[in-house]
């Protein structure tokens, strides 16, 4: 059967600069997609940016720019830190490309053909911060608790989205796990949105002018939520001369969101689905929110952490492995910036780096850097930690990679603790050659499981035990014990994750 990996991001505002919750979501969409690619599947990982909107066009005039340049240079930030954390992406798409535009507007006529839309008048106090209408009871002193500002009292005509329609369909999705929410505990919240009060949305704007038009009312733009849930279809094709991509990668097998965004992604985009007869997504995972130092990131209280600086601290693998390793998959944590030089010196340098140094110079000091012959005394808890480490993989939860990984460190320095080389050098040379037999071969599983989450140090490590050729193959061709031969050359390390003081 043909195993494909459909895996998307939330597409990012393009009036923010990327910070580190971009990152975390960006990175953990690129551990699967790596992982997924690794198993021999097809993968399409997909991110990009959100264009749209009256507040984009408010920062554009800010900047004295037009409101697409404005977007050509920030957009281009998201691309040039991707680069920079070695994110494999298979395509980025702007909301603001034709292709995109051109299905959006396919979604909408089509929307309104099955009777999905209607028109109505609103009235309501609109928050350009936040792109929609807020109620009285949300506001703090007058003002948008988020924002600051005063809502606007708007009186527009506008389209509606017949959501009351497709609400029952969409509960029953989520409950019978057609569409899998995860974690359990955000599961249970969108299942408790169904018995609060979910309004029709507008799906259309008639005082922003930075959208894309209604096909069927060209005075009205395109309300900036369904012009960006629709790029996770519109980026395969979908509406466009060319869908071959739609066909074969549709329905997402992972959407990776924030939990600001679960109502729309959990309820508004399978209704639309729903409503233009397209397939439901199979997966939708809600990472945790980061705070820091217990605050909320924000540009007014100054403590954004740009990925751009980790990545000029520590370098590209150690800052997706930094920003991964602070808390379980999924739950929400508090960063605190001075313990990542203490996590990178323990779990990095100290922990991976130094093994596989001094494995490696031990290979060459005792044996002359060849393998010295085959054993299998960590065969078995090797076995048992990749399949804790794929079990969890297949559930997404990246945390049980890292767990496997320390786990691996932990077990080969016990081993060398236990059996200390240096003293069999003098007393048991046999006993010693298969000490090193299975450290090596540690080293190699090691290099294995780094893969996903950070793609150099694994070929570095690999290429140690002189198997950076690694990519050629599937993760089950080789992640069975016993693949380092007698004689095979064991070449002695470079110091992977130098030491920071
Ligand atoms: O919401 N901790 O874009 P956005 C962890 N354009 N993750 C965080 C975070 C934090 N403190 N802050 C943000 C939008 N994120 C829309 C999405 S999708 C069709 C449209 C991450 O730029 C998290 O994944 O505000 C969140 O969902 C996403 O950034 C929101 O990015």
């Amino acid at each position: 059967m043909h195993n494909k990996f459909y895996v998307t991001t939330p597409i990012y505002y393009v009036n923010d600069k990327p910070h580190i919750g971009h990152a975390y979501a960006t990175i953990s969409a690129d551990v699967l997609a790596r992982y997924h690619r690794f198993l021999g599947h097809e993968v399409h990982f997909l991110t990009g940016t959100d264009e749209h909107g009256s507040k984009v066009a408010e920062s554009a005039a800010k900047a004295g720019q037009t409101p697409q340049e404005f977007c050509d240079i920030t957009s281009g930030h998201f691309q040039m830190v991707w680069d920079r954390l070695d994110i494999s992406n298979n395509d980025f798409i702007r909301t603001t490309e034709e292709r995109h535009k051109q299905g959006v507007a396919f979604i909408l006529n089509r929307l309104k053909e099955v009777g999905a839309i209607y028109e109505s008048e609103y009235e309501g106090l609109y928050c350009s911060g936040c792109e929609k209408f807020i109620t009285e009871k949300d506001l703090v002193s007058g003002e948008c608790p988020d924002h600051k500002k005063k809502p606007e009292l708007i009186k527009e005509k506008n389209y509606f989205f017949k959501l009351s329609n497709y609400l029952p369909q969409v509960e029953k999705l989520i409950d019978e796990g057609k569409i899998k929410v995860h974690p359990e505990s955000r599961r249970r919240e969108v299942m408790g949105l169904f018995k609060q009060e979910l309004n029709d949305f507008s799906v259309s704007r008639e005082h922003v002018k930075w959208g894309i038009p209604v096909p069927f009312d060209v005075s009205q733009v395109i309300y900036v939520w369904v012009d960006a849930l629709s790029n996770y279809i519109t980026a395969l094709g979908y509406g466009q001369a060319d869908d071959v991509a739609f066909k074969k990668f549709w329905p997402a097998d992972l959407h990776i969101i924030g939990k600001d965004i679960l109502k729309f992604h959990c309820v508004y985009w399978p209704a639309m689905l729903i409503a233009a007869d397209i397939e439901v997504p199979k997966n939708i995972f809600i990472t945790g929110y980061f705070t820091i130092d217990g605050q909320k990131m924000s540009k007014t209280i100054g403590n954004i952490i740009d990925p751009n600086e980790l990545v000029s601290q520590f370098g590209s693998d150690p800052a997706r492995y930094l920003l991964l390793c602070q808390f379980p998959f999924g739950a929400d944590g508090d960063i605190k910036a001075e313990n990542f030089v203490l996590q990178y010196n323990s779990d990095l340098a100290n922990g991976i780096g130094n093994l596989v140094s001094r494995v490696t110079a031990m290979a060459e000091k005792y044996f002359g850097g060849a393998v010295p012959e085959q054993d299998d005394e960590l065969k078995e808890p090797v076995a048992a930690i990749w399949q804790s480490y794929q079990e969890g993989l297949a559930n997404f939860q990246i945390d049980k990679a890292i767990e496997g990984i320390k786990k691996t460190v932990t077990l080969a320095d016990g081993y060398i603790d236990k059996n200390k080389p240096w003293e069999l050098a003098k007393t048991d040379r046999a006993k010693l050659a298969k000490v090193i037999y299975n450290l090596s071969e540690l080293i190699r599983h090691l290099g294995l499981m780094v893969y996903p989450i950070m793609p150099e140090t694994s070929v570095k490590i690999l290429n140690t035990v002189g198997k950076a050729d690694f990519t050629n193959y599937h993760l089950s061709d080789l992640n069975h014990w016993g693949l380092l031969n007698p004689g095979d050359k064991i070449n002695k390390s470079e110091a992977l994750f130098p030491r920071i003081q």
